[in-house]
């Protein structure tokens, strides 16, 4: 490991001050305050006519929901288009931090997945919240797909079909959106309640690296709180073998640790205020702890999405340069010979690179105030 990694990871330590010392914006409760700050009545662009009452002090997520919630369905932020019928609920954070001081890191497997036999891939996901580790020291009260942030990699074929159902486990509504599919969001995308479930089939038409996520409202606390992921689309004709990656990148607003664990903060996300972390794959810094390896010779090839909600990833590897960035759908669009390329949030793109070096090679968000909260890994070539 080379001293101006180790610089950049001393940032980390500074930001553990930061979050001690910043006073908590909303409840004691992980959860309950963003939640309730998310849908509140003051946010701009919502039609939202219900009103939040706080919870009294000492009560817990599950008793906080009262017959009265709000909800935010009518959003124009929603792009889960909900319309019609109750779904109350601000939030379930009963399950997002139980067992939350004994769950455990893991690492988050990078390698692009293979794709399903027979051209079709079935996916029966649920909405739920729950703790994730995304580092030794800090636990995330998550709203997630899965179970953990990012959700899982999908990695389908242009011409195959994406046969999805979601189950909401969770309290207050919530929805998929896939960047890859083209389909009627009011349909598809539409979200629901605790307890129910929206399925829908898609064929995607065009390959590249595209963002899913959560898209009811306000999307900004979905996606926030940990509802994202990648869908990987492969072109039909075979691009150059190489070894595949796949980098998800997005940013922590956290509130102060509550019963060990933080909560987001949509005051924070609102307010487009420093991340406290960000992440390629949900943990700050984790391939820095744990590098990604291959064997010289090898191409690598990252597919990398920015899922926000809020800031790009300005993708660059130290000591290397990409022989290929595909902009839209491989193989078209190559740009050639490139240092660093910008993916917007809600975007994705895929970068090629030789390994012809061995070495250590740093791979990090050249933005570097991003980079140093957790944007960064380490490619071993040996
Ligand atoms: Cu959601």
């Amino acid at each position: 490991m080379n001293d101006p990694i180790i610089a950049q990871l001393s940032g980390l330590q500074d930001r553990r001050g930061f979050l001690a010392r910043a006073s908590a914006l909303t409840l004691a409760i992980p959860g309950v305050g963003a939640a309730l700050t998310a849908c509140s009545p003051s946010m701009p662009n919502s039609t939202d006519t219900t009103h939040a009452s706080a919870p009294k002090p000492g009560t817990t997520g599950m008793a906080a929901q009262g017959a009265n919630q709000p909800h935010n369905s009518d959003s124009r932020l929603d792009s889960a288009v909900l319309k019609g019928g109750q779904h109350g609920g601000t939030s379930a954070t009963g399950t997002a931090t139980q067992g939350a001081q004994s769950v455990p890191y893991h690492r988050f497997a990078p390698e692009l997945p293979p794709l399903a036999p027979g051209g079709l891939l079935q996916l029966h996901w649920h909405a739920r919240e729950a703790p994730v580790r995304i580092s030794d020291d800090t636990v995330v009260a998550a709203w997630t797909f899965e179970g953990d942030v990012p959700g899982p990699i999908v990695h389908t074929r242009v011409g195959d079909t994406v046969e999805f159902t979601l189950t909401n486990d969770a309290v207050i509504p919530h929805s998929m959106d896939f960047h890859a599919a083209q389909i009627n969001p009011k349909e598809a995308f539409r979200s629901v309640a605790k307890g129910e479930s929206v399925t829908f089939k898609f064929t995607p038409k065009y390959a590249g690296a595209f963002m899913y996520h959560c898209g009811t409202a306000p999307v900004l606390m979905h996606i926030g709180s940990g509802m994202f992921g990648a869908i990987i689309v492969s072109p039909r004709e075979a691009l150059p073998a190489a070894r595949e990656f796949v980098l998800i990148q997005n940013e922590y607003y956290l509130s102060d640790a509550a019963n060990g664990t933080h909560a987001s903060d949509y005051q924070k996300m609102l307010n487009a205020m420093l991340p406290d972390f960000v992440a390629f794959n949900g943990r700050p810094s984790q391939y820095i702890k744990e590098p990604i390896r291959v064997k010289r010779g090898e191409r690598v090839r990252f597919w990398v999405v920015s899922c926000g909600p809020t800031h790009p990833c300005n993708f660059h590897v130290v000591g290397e340069q990409f022989d290929t960035v595909y902009l839209g759908a491989p193989p078209n669009t190559p740009v050639r010979g490139v240092q660093t390329f910008s993916v917007p949030p809600g975007g994705g793109m895929v970068f090629d690179l030789e390994c012809d070096v061995t070495g250590e090679f740093p791979f990090v968000n050249h933005a570097f105030g991003h980079g140093q909260k957790g944007a960064i890994g380490i490619l071993v070539v040996e």
